[in-house]
């Protein structure tokens, strides 16, 4: 691999960092630093090249070491550096917004932008209890979210998330939270090749919900569509379309938490699109600057939109903002990016891949240890039973392996992730698999 820029030597000491979501001793005692990437790899400190296959974090969807986007960072820093977000604009935000909205289907043609996922989903939910008030039903303030549900880290997204581990040492979090079940089902739904089957039922849990606070007081329920972070949760099929009816029925916005499935994971744009459901939100981050800008977008239908443009012209409609809201360099990367998913028909791509994916990832049914596997475009989930007393240790076992075996695979308690560049090929899923497989088989 060329290694066009020099790269810094591994620091002698590694203590003053506090890393995320990361066993820091465990990794301080024997580090895995990448120095480099292009394309489907990433190059490690001690020279040895990984092949990529979750896209960073679920994050750089077109490959990594994109020129386009290089030289666009570059231009804009130059140019424009930065501009107040607030009561000031700047060409490239609002080029942006009319590019993303048309890739929107229906009426979600309003953009609002934050740094992150964990940010749109405040932003989001703020978005749905201030709509509520605005139009006069101030007392619809409760959310809804779901087991298992990840929607980033901050207060809001760690209340309707459904993470145990996430929320239980952060105190009582917001109020007035409910949880739907999660759609995970071994006994029923186990080795299903996309949409399981059975489980649709499962989104008529909303309904004594509803019966029990009663929709006046409900704001909004927010899914992920395919709940990644948690371990790839594909939705059975039916569920989404009952979730969007009961919403419906009753005036609960329904948003989905798109910031892994959005730009092309699952072979079209977003995954509103994929499943031909209209949700009334729409929060996305990471693929946006294919992972090299922090940036998140809220998309709202028009409804939402016009409910907020009332009162004097010079009135403020929304509190709410960050100071790098549509920051000029985040938006330069993501016209670049967005320019470069179009031009190689990345999401067109992916798609084309799909079967393929698929048969990949199921050739390793009847390995030993694997109990589900289970994908939907170019997501794979590979659930591996648990070393009883020690929850996590056998994919951690399997990550370290792939890794030292140069593979990057995600692991998130016993469910291997799968979720590569799309610009990869079929070598690369052979790659994948062939190395996942042989790993698995020498697992104690
Ligand atoms: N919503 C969803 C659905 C996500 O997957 C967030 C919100 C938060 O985004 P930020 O940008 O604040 O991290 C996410 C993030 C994993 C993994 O390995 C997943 C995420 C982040 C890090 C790791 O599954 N998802």
């Amino acid at each position: 691999m060329q290694n066009l820029t020099p790269t810094q030597p591994t620091p002698a000491d590694l203590q003053a960092y506090w890393m995320p979501f990361t066993a820091n001793r465990q990794f301080k005692a024997n580090p895995r630093l990448f120095v480099s990437a292009k394309g489907m790899h990433y190059k490690t400190a001690d020279g040895r090249e990984v092949l990529d296959g979750t896209a960073g974090l679920w994050c750089v969807n077109a490959g990594h070491g994109r020129q386009e986007i290089a030289k666009a960072v570059q231009a804009q820093i130059l140019t424009l550096d930065y501009a107040p977000a607030f009561q000031m604009g700047h060409p490239g935000v609002f080029e942006l917004a009319n590019q993303l909205t048309a890739m929107l289907p229906g009426d979600l043609n309003h953009a609002f932008f934050t740094n992150s996922g964990s940010e749109a989903v405040e932003s989001a939910l703020k978005i749905a209890i201030a709509y509520h008030r605005v139009r006069g039903e101030g007392t619809r303030q409760r959310l809804i979210g779901r087991e298992r549900g990840y929607h980033g880290v901050n207060f809001g997204g760690i209340s309707v998330g459904g993470i145990a581990a996430n929320r239980k040492f952060f105190g009582s979090l917001l109020t007035g939270v409910d949880h739907l079940p999660h759609t995970h089902s071994l006994e029923h739904n186990a080795f299903s090749r996309g949409q399981p089957q059975w489980g649709a039922h499962l989104a008529d849990d909303l309904e004594p919900l509803v019966a029990l606070h009663d929709a006046s007081n409900i704001a909004a329920v927010i899914v992920e569509p395919v709940a990644g972070s948690t371990g790839v949760l594909i939705p059975p099929l039916g569920y989404l379309e009952r979730l969007r009816a009961i919403c419906d029925r009753y005036g609960i916005l329904l948003i989905f938490d798109e910031v892994i499935t959005g730009f092309g994971r699952l072979g079209s744009s977003f995954a509103t699109e994929y499943f031909g459901i209209l949700p009334d939100i729409v929060t996305v981050a990471k693929g946006i600057t294919n992972g090299t800008v922090p940036m998140g977008a809220v998309f709202v239908r028009q409804g939402i939109y016009d409910a907020f443009m009332h009162g004097p012209d010079n009135a403020i409609e929304l509190f709410h903002g960050y100071t790098y809201s549509g920051h000029p360099v985040a938006c330069a990367a993501a016209l670049a990016t967005q320019e470069i998913y179009q031009r190689e028909g990345l999401f067109e791509h992916a798609q084309a891949l799909t079967d393929y994916w698929e048969n990949a990832a199921h050739s390793l049914k009847g390995l030993p240890h694997i109990i589900d596997i289970r994908n939907l475009g170019l997501v794979a989930g590979i659930e591996l039973e648990s070393i009883p007393g020690k929850p996590g240790a056998r994919a951690f076992d399997c990550f370290l392996r792939c890794y030292e075996q140069g593979l990057l695979i995600r692991q998130t308690g016993d469910i291997i992730a799968l979720s590569p560049p799309l610009i990869l090929q079929k070598e690369h899923i052979d790659q994948m698999f062939e190395t996942l497989g042989s790993v698995i088989r020498e697992l104690p």
